[in-house]
């Protein structure tokens, strides 16, 4: 896939190119996102939205202590908030009624919730994680977005606003369009 340059450079894959030799030698896990910039192939979405953010003032600011923050709560959605939301988002979608999941149920809620209240606390009335968007808003919005069979995010007034504002920025609809598109495009017919 390349970055911006049209839909052109999208490039869909298929569970058999996810095992191939020649995919794993750019993402190893099988998995996507993956991009090739000009010859440089990168895996993560994280890494990839911070080498997009490179060239992109409004994603990393140029300011080094701006950018330290910026990059400080990327890590911070990817690695505090993403783990116990993306857990709870599998089970809600697939093993709801294991009885492991039963089981595991009540101990990764209060978990999801302490993180997000931690999360809320921070925030308090700020519009962004810092003083204007970054691509850590970006990141932390899409991670935030995660539990969708489970109004979790909506206990928390201040960070269901602040996730809503988020979505609504016109390149966040104008990407999520673009992404729901190819599904629509190469959804298998109604059965
Ligand atoms: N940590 C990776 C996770 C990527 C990921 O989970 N991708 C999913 C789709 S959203 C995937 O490719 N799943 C198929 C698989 O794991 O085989 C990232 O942020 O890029």
């Amino acid at each position: 896939m390349g970055i911006g340059r049209g839909r052109d450079k999208v490039r869909l894959i298929d569970q058999n190119v996810q095992k191939s030799a020649d995919y794993r030698a750019w993402q190893p896990f099988g998995q996507v996102p993956a991009i090739v910039d000009d010859g440089l192939m990168l895996f993560e979405s994280g890494a990839i939205v911070l080498h997009i953010g490179e060239h992109c003032d409004t994603l990393l600011p140029a300011d080094k202590r701006q950018r330290a923050r910026a990059i400080t709560w990327s890590f911070a959605a990817l690695n505090s908030i993403e783990p116990p939301l993306q857990e709870l988002g599998l089970l809600n979608l697939l093993w709801a009624n294991e009885d492991w999941a039963i089981q595991r149920r009540p101990i990764l809620e209060a978990f999801v919730n302490q993180r997000l209240n931690d999360l809320s606390a921070s925030l308090g009335n700020g519009e962004y994680l810092e003083e204007r968007f970054t691509a850590a808003d970006l990141l932390m919005t899409t991670v935030l977005r995660i539990p969708r069979q489970q109004p979790i995010v909506e206990q928390y007034g201040n960070l269901f606003a602040y996730k809503e504002r988020c979505e609504a920025r016109p390149g966040f609809q104008r990407a999520l369009r673009a992404q729901m598109q190819d599904f629509e495009r190469n959804a298998p017919p109604p059965v």
